[in-house]
């Protein structure tokens, strides 16, 4: 397991001597949950956090009996794959199980129980779990802010060097210390290369989900609020090897792709987010996905783009950040002139 790295991350120096006190590990080996676990018998639920009966994700709130600090287990019933369902099924054998609730007249309710490897549930374990995950993952009135060049400076800015996640899954990755064997393509380049991967978010074998990720090599983007005109030809190669390379092993095509960044992200360390289209995966709304064709596009026509536009992003109630910038009196003005 990797090593934690204090390693100078995308920000300031400053930052490394303050790093984020929400973000602190509260034990020496801050992985070795996922190194023993083999069961959630340990797991003592405190708190539903959120229970999306849309998308059939909980997220919940507890303790490790065998582990200190908070940790946080999301659960999420994952979709049907289409290649089990075709003809010579696993889902219709005899060692499933139906039970009869009711029938009346050609119309039957029943409960299915298809076999054992076909009702897994997707589970993401994270522990020790800080304030800000357990946040992230609250079900929270959302507020939308402009975010004018002056407010990204003076009050954003300031508050993502404080308070950001850590990026140490980032770096791993980066380094090859974890997720080697599911790295997809990689272009080493230290300007212009990126890793590409399945998203934590993605079981990584149902197609219908598809969810990849692009992490760039380079440690010095935070967000799109940093590309410059110097930047479009690491967001290009990102684009046109990103889709060779899910062509090729997945055999969708970029027209069936949506490629596109978030503002504001979770983590201040430049990544593209690549999924299937037919796939309504969380973060793909107005109000946060930025298409990385159009950001090619807008840096293409004006190198200082976004250093220079008001970027719209959700801030969301028990986000610190909603408190500061209400001090300020940011939610209430528009940035919108008449
Ligand atoms: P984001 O836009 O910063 O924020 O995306 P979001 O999480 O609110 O979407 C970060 C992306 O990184 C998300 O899609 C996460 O699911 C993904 N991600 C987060 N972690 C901690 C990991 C990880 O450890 N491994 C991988 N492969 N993906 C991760």
């Amino acid at each position: 397991m990797a090593d934690k790295k204090v390693e100078t991350n995308n920000l300031s120096d400053d930052h490394v001597a303050k790093k984020p006190k929400l973000d602190e590990s509260p034990d020496e080996n801050p992985h070795e949950i996922h190194s023993n676990i083999k069961d959630l018998s340990t797991f003592k639920v405190e708190k539903i956090l959120n229970n999306n009966t849309k998308s059939k994700i909980v997220c919940l709130q507890g303790t490790f009996s065998n582990a200190d600090g908070a940790g946080l287990v999301i659960l999420e019933k994952t979709a049907f794959e289409e290649d089990n369902l075709k003809c010579n099924s696993k889902y219709f054998t005899s060692s499933s199980y139906l039970k009869k609730i009711f029938h009346n007249d050609i119309y039957g309710n029943y409960e299915y129980f298809p076999v054992l490897e076909l009702n897994s549930i997707k589970t993401t374990v994270i522990h020790p779990a800080t304030e800000k995950h357990i946040e992230k993952y609250c079900v929270q009135n959302p507020y939308i802010v402009d975010e004018t060049p002056d407010v990204y400076q003076s009050i954003v800015l300031p508050y993502i060097i404080k308070e950001q996640f850590d990026l140490q899954w980032v770096y791993n990755i980066l380094e090859h210390k974890s997720e080697v064997d599911r790295i997809l393509f990689e272009d080493p380049d230290p300007k212009n290369g990126f890793v590409l991967l399945p998203d934590l978010k993605w079981n990584g074998i149902t197609l219908d989900t598809l969810y990849l990720l692009a992490i760039v090599n380079d440690r010095n983007i935070k967000s799109i609020r940093d590309l410059q005109g110097d930047h479009v030809r690491l967001l290009k190669n990102i684009y046109n090897k990103g889709c060779q390379a899910i062509e090729e092993k997945y055999g969708l095509t970029k027209s069936q792709l949506r490629i596109y960044l978030h503002y504001q992200p979770s983590f201040y360390h430049l990544h593209v987010h690549f999924t299937y289209l037919r796939h309504e995966a969380p973060g793909i709304h107005a109000e946060r996905a930025h298409l990385l064709s159009n950001v090619i596009s807008n840096i293409e026509l004006l190198a200082d783009y976004y250093q220079k536009v008001t970027l719209p992003f959700i801030v969301r109630e028990t986000d610190k950040l909603f408190k500061v910038l209400e001090d300020n009196n940011i939610l209430k003005k528009s940035s919108i002139k008449d």
